[in-house]
């Protein structure tokens, strides 16, 4: 098989990218090693920058989230049982949106069928050949090694994806912090609050609480890394909840049946090599953030947004911004990195922490939610930063 760019991997980033080449003339193939429905049934990322926003707009992917996305205007911190509202909505009408990123993924794998482009599932690849002359992809499907060729391969595989390995001295390029706890994330069918939406500083831990739709919470637990899933009781995951998001009006949240749980260890990692000859990685490929800042998924978008216009200008004979790929988006990716960890530091409880480390929190906190810097530079961060293309 051949094709003009080859795509590894049918996440938001994969997805998009074959979507904004698609409205650029640009043909692709996206091969995904899981099931169609496997991929549809991942949760993750639920909060949206207004730069992810109007990306989706710009390229038709915007019906539903037009219909369904809930605006997300002001974060609210429970800290000593009091409720801290920060507004994030700015006098130019920026503002977050929640909605699932297994909608997003839903939305652009249903515009691709309808358009009959292919997206091959439970097409695993397994190496690539040729990147600095003649790029091939080797991929395993219902069990025969197939090659699909191309002009050009994008590597949007994810943190355990077999693309960053291509990349030569890669491993000596990144970084990888792993922060001593996990999140336990559950998914609810209760109606969330609108007054019970945001984190919880306490004691015993972080929590989350999150919409997903009118009708779905989305909540978390920071809990130890060894974590056992399935350890509490839907009751006492409900009541620690509570506990953990106690503020001054005693507002218990919406409880309801508990469908989904997962948990996922908190990291940030960056590989300051995302291309190679050929070959460039974009989103979880590339980059991982503790999602405390709910960034992963929009860096992502901001990595299509700059490797397509490289692509398209390399297949016009251009190399001058595809040369530049890597320094471009690292300079969006570091500062992001920077702030989720830095929300990551505040608000959760460290093994070992003292009272003195507490206080200091509390001081960060206090900045962001008191101070006139201290709320501009947290709403500018959480709106997220401008793009490169
Ligand atoms: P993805 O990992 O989504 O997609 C990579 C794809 O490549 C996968 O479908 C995989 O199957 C495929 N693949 C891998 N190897 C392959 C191979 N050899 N052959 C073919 N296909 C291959 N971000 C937020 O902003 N907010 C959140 O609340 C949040 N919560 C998260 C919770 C969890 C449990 C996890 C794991 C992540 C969370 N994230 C969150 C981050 C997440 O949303 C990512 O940023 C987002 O999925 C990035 O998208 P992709 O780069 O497309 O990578």
């Amino acid at each position: 098989m051949k094709t003009q760019i080859g795509i590894i991997g049918a996440g938001p980033a994969g997805l998009l990218l074959a979507r904004i080449l698609q409205m650029n003339g640009i043909e692709s193939v996206i091969l995904e090693r899981r099931s169609r429905d496997y991929v549809l049934a991942r949760l993750r990322a639920g909060v949206l920058e207004q730069g992810t926003v109007d990306t989706l707009r710009a390229y038709g992917v915007n019906e539903r989230l037009d219909r369904d996305g809930m605006p997300h205007e002001q974060t609210t911190f429970y800290w000593n049982e009091r409720r801290h509202v920060i507004v994030i909505a700015d006098e130019a009408g920026r503002r977050l949106t929640t909605y699932g990123q297994n909608r997003i993924v839903e939305d652009l794998i249903t515009l691709r069928e309808a358009d009959g482009l292919p997206i091959l599932f439970e097409a695993q690849v397994e190496a690539l050949d040729g990147l600095t002359d003649r790029p091939a992809i080797t991929y395993v499907q219902d069990g025969a090694r197939k090659t699909l060729e191309c002009d050009f391969i994008a590597g949007c595989d994810g943190y355990l994806g077999v693309s960053r390995r291509y990349i030569p001295d890669a491993d000596a390029h990144s970084y990888l912090h792993e922060f001593p706890f996990s999140w336990f994330g559950i998914l609810a069918e209760a109606p969330p609050k609108p007054e019970k939406r945001g984190f919880a500083h306490h004691v015993r831990g972080l929590a989350v609480a999150s919409a997903r739709s009118p009708r779905q919470s989305r909540l978390y637990l920071q809990v130890d890394p060894d974590f056992e899933i399935d350890s509490m009781s839907d009751d006492q995951i409900w009541d620690e909840l509570d506990l953990r998001l106690t503020d001054e009006t005693g507002t218990p949240l919406n409880r309801g049946p508990i469908t989904e749980k997962s948990v996922a260890r908190l990291r940030a990692f960056v590989c300051e090599r995302m291309q190679h000859g050929k070959l460039a990685i974009a989103g979880d490929a590339a980059h991982i953030v503790p999602p405390s800042g709910a960034k992963g998924l929009n860096l992502a978008v901001g990595d299509v947004r700059l490797l397509a216009e490289a692509i398209g200008r390399h297949l016009r004979g251009d190399d001058d911004l595809l040369s530049r790929y890597s320094e471009l988006a690292l300079q969006r990716i570091w500062p992001t990195v920077h702030w989720s960890c830095l929300m990551s530091e505040a608000l959760h409880v460290f093994p070992g922490q003292t009272g003195f480390d507490t206080r200091r929190q509390h001081m960060t906190l206090d900045h962001w939610i008191n101070s006139e810097t201290g709320s501009r530079r947290f709403r500018e961060a959480m709106l997220g930063l401008p793009y490169a293309v």
